[in-house]
């Protein structure tokens, strides 16, 4: 039996993950995979809050899944699968449902924000988005949720919602903790360095960088990435164009920030933009090569997809028949 702690996390199928999620996100979630037993998810339940294709829902899903394995989450030492293949995150969102307040999620700002851009669509689910997430990870008993800046809201929410349910009905549910990394956090648009990097973020292709993009698009677009008038490289919050160009570079080196500044140090705001534009395709380059080489191999990436299903099922059964006896469920016939 695994008796590390457990760590759950997941990406939405709504597009191609960009630069944001992989230093944000995924790249962390690789460098826990030793220690913790951890589980990452393809959520494409949620990305049904937005309208989708479904060629295309279908297809980003196995690509987010392709890049989990190519961006060095090793499925014989994690479990990788799609939240549509495990029925108990449905069953447990309905029931946490029942104890989250409305005060509650109206207070959620992704969901004013999300509203805000799909004024034609504001369905119930985009409200309550963050009670499936909570069911996601508890469903797990999750001990850490690794996550960008962005999630720290909806953590909290599932942190109340787990003690509430606990208060009632005894320890049920573990209360996880949010890991969010000290830099990355929060990667910034390129072109909106005030926003957060978002894949749905289209009008603007020079805002995002893609993990699908050409190396020639990459460096186009930090050379086009907004700065400031001043010409000083330095990292502050009344600079965020720098300020980001600084962290992504920390990032893709492994240098911390005031290292990246005085590498910087002297030079003029085109060759920042061109260095970290080059050292965001050097960290790129064998996660793309190891992504081209898993899309091709079907039958390879089913059998991580499979094994990763079967794995997440068994786990979450345990809570779920553990939640259902406790709120009185009568008692499933075998
Ligand atoms: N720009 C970012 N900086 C740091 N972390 C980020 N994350 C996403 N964008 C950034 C983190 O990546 C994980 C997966 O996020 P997601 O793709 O499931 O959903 P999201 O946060 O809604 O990402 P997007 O790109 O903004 O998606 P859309 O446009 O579809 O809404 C999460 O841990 C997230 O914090």
């Amino acid at each position: 039996m695994n008796t590390k702690p457990i760590i759950f996390s997941g990406l939405q199928a709504t597009g191609i993950p960009t630069l944001g999620s992989l230093l944000g996100a995924i790249r962390n979630w690789a460098r826990l995979t030793t220690d913790y037993n951890c589980l990452y998810c393809v959520v494409d339940m949620h990305s049904m809050t937005i309208r989708q294709d479904p060629a295309a829902l279908r297809n980003y899903s196995r690509m987010a899944l392709a890049w989990f394995v190519a961006l060095g989450l090793d499925p014989k030492e994690c479990t990788l699968y799609f939240q549509s293949h495990v029925p108990a995150h449905a069953e447990l969102a309905w029931i946490l449902n029942c104890f989250t307040y409305v005060g509650e999620l109206n207070r959620m700002t992704q969901f004013k924000d999300k509203s805000a851009k799909n004024e034609d669509n504001i369905n119930a689910g985009l409200y309550t988005y963050p009670v499936l997430q909570a069911a996601d990870i508890l469903l797990y008993q999750a001990n850490l949720v690794p996550v960008g800046e962005d999630q720290r809201q909806h953590l909290e929410l599932c942190r109340d919602i787990a003690m509430r349910f606990n208060k009632i009905y005894g320890d049920i549910f573990t209360v996880p903790e949010a890991y969010i990394p000290p830099v990355g956090a929060k990667i910034m648009g390129l072109q909106n360095p005030e926003k957060k990097m978002s894949k749905s973020e289209t009008e603007n292709e020079g805002n995002l960088v893609s993990l699908s993009d050409t190396d020639s698009d990459i460096i186009k677009k930090f050379k086009r990435a907004v700065t400031d008038s001043d010409n000083e490289i330095r990292f502050a919050p009344e600079k965020p164009g720098i300020s980001n160009l600084l962290t992504i570079y920390a990032c893709a080196t492994g240098k911390t920030i005031p290292e990246s500044e005085a590498y910087f140090s002297g030079m003029g705001y085109g060759q920042l933009k061109m260095g970290v534009g080059e050292a965001v395709v050097a960290m790129l380059k064998p996660y793309r090569d190891t992504y081209d080489r898993l899309m091709a191999d079907n039958a390879y990436l089913d059998s991580v997809i499979t094994q990763g299903a079967q794995k997440a099922r068994a786990m979450s059964e345990v809570t779920l028949k553990n939640v259902k006896q406790a709120i009185g469920y009568p008692m499933q016939p075998e």
